[in-house]
């Protein structure tokens, strides 16, 4: 691999990554223009075992949206309506939220991932009694809901700061934040996809006040759009540099747009090569960030599995009732079982591990023998 990391132009990065030393901006930028995927992919690939060997995390957990009524206009977003009573507009009662864990009662969920739109008409209590209720049905569940981009809506809406919303969402049963709603933090970006809701900065801030309070939280970077690959290297430094402040971040997702039904449409969705190399490089510039998850809902399954050798040692979970992705445009299944993730796993060479929201291993799958 030597001579081919020299012959790719990346020999001097691949002795950076062999002594542990940080990658700059301007070998991001070498990172995501080197032609040579697999050179990319071999070095990520040297970090995840590294850190993981081939233990490859999932979980069994629930996603859930309880409204998608949203008062932001995302020019990607496939699922939001902007108003109740539009064709499509759904917006779950308290109780018919907490019908979907008990019709559940008999599965060994551990998390419920729920986020949904920025409705502007729900009384604040609506959301401490989603969260309040959720404990009530399912004592012990992690609660990891609400995005940063919805911490933020509800501050302003509600007149609180964002630390006052995560103190009553986390006496409610808040337990993490979710990761979703960073797009680009890039402000050419931003402003043109995601104009009118919260901006890169503000959304790091809800992360630093969050971990501030103790509270763990993921991060994500919806790709293949309209950024370029400086944008998406200021993106995951950025990340860094608040790993480095608080440590309170979890997992990294690089989420791949797709442009079904949404007023992107005319855009490709990003191939499966750029997919593979947004998680490799992501690995290595995020030496400060433990786990890379590829999502499969995101990334497609047969994707996901592969790149579980270019960096990625998570692949999310169960799922069971995702629409954001199938709304834009997803063919993969809405669920899978665990025995279809510890499958597919191992069918990618690597060890299957339930964890919970924490990555404390809750099961070691074992292999089943006739
Ligand atoms: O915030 C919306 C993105 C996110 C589209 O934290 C789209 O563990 C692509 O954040 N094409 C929601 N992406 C998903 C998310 C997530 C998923 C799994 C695990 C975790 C975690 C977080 O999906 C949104 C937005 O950034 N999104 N529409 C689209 N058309």
């Amino acid at each position: 691999m030597n001579a081919r990391l020299r012959s790719a132009g990346l020999d001097d990065i691949a002795e950076k990554v062999e002594s542990r030393q940080r990658l700059s901006f301007e070998e991001g930028q070498r990172l995501f223009e080197a032609p040579d995927l697999l050179a990319v992919g071999w070095l990520a690939n040297r970090v995840r075992e590294r850190i993981h060997e081939g233990r490859t995390y999932f979980n069994y957990k629930l996603a859930l949206e309880a409204t998608n009524v949203c008062e932001a206009s995302c020019l990607f977003c496939s699922f939001a309506r902007l108003k109740e009573g539009m064709p499509g507009a759904r917006t779950l009662s308290v109780e018919q939220v907490l019908d979907k864990l008990r019709a559940r009662a008999d599965q060994p969920l551990t998390e419920i991932h729920l986020v949904n739109g920025l409705h502007p008409d729900l009384p604040f209590s609506y959301y401490t009694d989603l969260l309040s209720g959720m404990k009530r049905v399912r004592p012990g569940i992690h609660l990891k809901c609400f995005t940063a981009v919805e911490i933020a809506f509800f501050a302003e809406h509600y007149g609180k700061t964002d630390r006052q919303v995560l103190e009553e969402l986390r006496e409610a049963g808040l337990d993490s934040l979710p990761g979703g709603g960073a797009e680009i933090f890039a402000p050419r970006v931003r402003g043109k996809i995601s104009y009118d809701k919260c901006d890169g900065a503000r959304y790091l801030s809800v992360h630093r006040t969050a971990h501030g309070l103790g509270m763990r939280t993921n991060v994500t970077m919806l790709y293949g759009h309209i950024e370029t690959m400086d944008e998406r290297v200021d993106h995951l430094l950025q990340v860094r540099a608040l790993q480095d402040e608080t440590r309170g971040f979890q997992a990294f997702i690089p989420l791949a747009f797709h442009p079904d039904n949404n007023q992107m449409r005319k855009l490709p969705p990003p191939s499966a090569t750029d997919t593979l190399r947004v998680l490799a490089v992501s690995r290595l510039l995020l030496d400060n960030v433990d786990h890379i998850k590829a999502y499969w809902i995101s990334c497609g399954v047969e994707v996901a599995q592969t790149a579980l050798w270019f960096g990625a040692d998570d692949l999310d979970g169960t799922v069971q009732e995702e629409t954001i992705y199938h709304m834009a445009g997803s063919k993969t299944p809405t669920a899978l079982s665990t025995a279809d993730i510890e499958q597919l796993i191992r069918d990618a060479g690597r060890e299957p591990l339930e964890r919970d929201t924490l990555y404390n291993v809750v099961r070691v799958p074992q292999l089943l023998t006739a």
